[in-house]
């Protein structure tokens, strides 16, 4: 059976965030077409106000002109009368034009179609209809499937929901590069849109709590809108569900009640979740809050601390292939989970010695020092100059890079040229995700690689704000419209919490 801590749960209840509303009305409505130029390949051109009377088979797409995620209404009404039956209209929403041009019947995916978002709905009295459903979306076809009369519909209004308070979003500096702005922008919608009562992953989908998420989100929201009450809440829903000698949940749910799924357990998302707690008493100095989740924290590392093998490397458990790290398809990951663990471990060393804890953060040194020597050693091939090795059957990953530069394992001019290499060498596995790039982009910055990391948030970030996205996208490699982990685009969320990261940078290195 699941044991919940009570305590803990009882912790994240008592800091569920308000929620904030506004509201969006779709005054204008839009073609969409195919376009070669468009990235997903469709792209949306303004067609117009919405039409005033609308009869069977009637079809039109409405712009909210922003990414919405909340609750529809409109209003059906014929001038007074009755309904001789009711209308029938079948509604499609997409965060991008794609999913709308797309026919949901050819879905191929991975994941359950009933992601996909669409209703069919019947009115059956003249007067306003809510949509009891939260949506994610900006564009809205309209379909009368069957209406018994010419009849009109309006006010199509969204009820958008956050726990993001935007009052607190400060603007950036003037003088700032005005691409960096308009990335800013972007990243700051796509947090405000994932929170919800909880830093969600991805409002049209999952709309789960997932730990490596979670890092980012809680990074990035302490320079957007700051919303301490939020991260703690996070910090103690992932507590409430530690199980002894086993990695915390990588995702969980929030309603009915608090529920997860063991086979779930990642270990660097585990080991990202102590990390979160580090950032988040560095950030707030909240010593309530991290003496209180500590013993979690400490539980959690000794589990990857245990399972160091004889020469000092992480063996995982087998679920999540011993980790994620990222999508790119074949991804070995013990180097990069080894890479987490030090990354882990010097965030949380501090944490240790300023909360007292002593012995703690003197058995987290000893255990990163031989991790790091067994990095350097078993890990790293001189032939190749690169992480190259068998744990990770000699796959040669940018991704291993980057983290163990992030771990400390190496550094300075003998880290850039590993990470350069890595970068321009046609063999090996590139980062598919922006949670990935994230931590590229961090490994550069690291290494004092600014005007790399620069250029990289504009090529990579700024690439997706080129392509019209209002909220960044879960995957997205440049030129690559097809990669997807779930075997199809349409199931991609378009508005995804990991991908938020680029206002962290921006507002912390970059401002003007
Ligand atoms: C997907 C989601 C989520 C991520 C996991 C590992 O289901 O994109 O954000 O954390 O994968």
């Amino acid at each position: 059976m699941k044991y919940t801590n009570e305590y803990y749960l009882q912790k994240a209840e008592q800091n569920t965030p308000p929620l904030f509303y506004s509201t969006a009305q779709a005054e204008k409505t839009v073609r969409i077409e195919e376009d070669s130029n468009a990235f997903f390949g469709y792209a949306a051109t303004p067609a117009g106000a919405p039409p005033e009377v609308v009869r069977t088979g009637d079809s039109f797409v409405l712009d909210f002109e922003r990414h919405c995620v909340g609750r529809l209404s409109f209003r059906v009404w014929d001038d007074g009368r009755y309904i001789d039956a009711p209308v029938r209209l079948k509604l499609k929403f997409g965060e991008v034009p794609y999913e709308i041009a797309r026919d949901h019947s050819t879905y191929h995916g991975s994941l359950c179609p009933s992601w996909l978002t669409e209703e069919i709905i019947n009115v059956d009295m003249i007067g306003t209809v809510s949509l009891p459903r939260r949506y994610s979306f900006r564009y809205l076809e309209v379909t009368v499937v069957a209406t018994p009369r010419p009849t009109r519909l309006s006010e199509f209004t969204v009820v958008c929901e956050t726990s993001a308070d935007e009052s607190k979003l400060t603007p950036l500096p003037a003088g700032t590069d005005s691409q960096l702005v308009e990335i800013d922008r972007v990243a700051a919608a796509t947090l405000r849109d994932c929170m919800q009562s909880a830093y969600e992953d991805g409002p049209k989908r999952d709309r789960r709590l997932w730990s490596g998420d979670l890092y980012l989100q809680a990074l990035t929201d302490q320079v957007l809108f700051d919303n301490s009450m939020l991260a703690r809440r996070c910090l103690y829903l992932f507590a409430a569900c530690e199980e002894e000698n086993r990695y915390l949940p990588g995702c969980l749910y929030q309603y009915p009640t608090l529920s997860f799924d063991y086979e779930m357990d990642i270990s660097d998302y585990a080991m990202l979740f102590c990390t979160a707690l580090a950032d988040y008493y560095a950030h707030t100095k909240d010593a309530e809050t991290a003496k209180d989740l500590f013993p979690v924290v400490k539980r959690q590392m000794q589990i990857s601390i245990d399972s160091m093998d004889e020469n000092g490397v992480i063996t995982p458990p087998k679920s999540w292939n011993g980790g994620f790290i990222d999508w790119a398809p074949k991804l070995q990951h013990i180097t990069p989970v080894q890479g987490v663990m030090l990354y882990a471990l010097h965030r949380l060393i501090p944490l240790a010695e300023a909360l007292g804890e002593t012995e703690t953060a003197t058995l987290w040194k000893q255990s990163a020092a031989r991790a790091t020597k067994a990095a350097q050693t078993v890990l790293f091939s001189k032939e190749k100059d690169a992480f190259v090795n068998a744990y990770d059957q000699y796959q040669y990953s940018v991704q291993a890079q980057t983290w163990m530069i992030l771990g400390g394992v190496i550094g300075g001019e003998d880290g850039k040229r590993v990470l350069t290499k890595a970068l321009q060498s046609a063999d090996s596995v590139k980062p598919v995700t922006p949670y990935m790039n994230h931590y590229l982009v961090a490994a550069m910055l690291e290494l004092g690689m600014k005007d790399e990391a620069l250029a990289h948030i504009k090529g990579y970030w700024g690439e997706m704000v080129k392509h019209g996205a209002d909220t960044f996208w879960e995957v997205f490699v440049k030129g690559q419209p097809d990669v997807s982990p779930y075997n199809d685009v349409s199931m991609h969320s378009f508005c995804h919490a990991w991908s938020c990261s680029a206002s962290y940078f921006i507002r912390k290195y970059f401002l003007a």
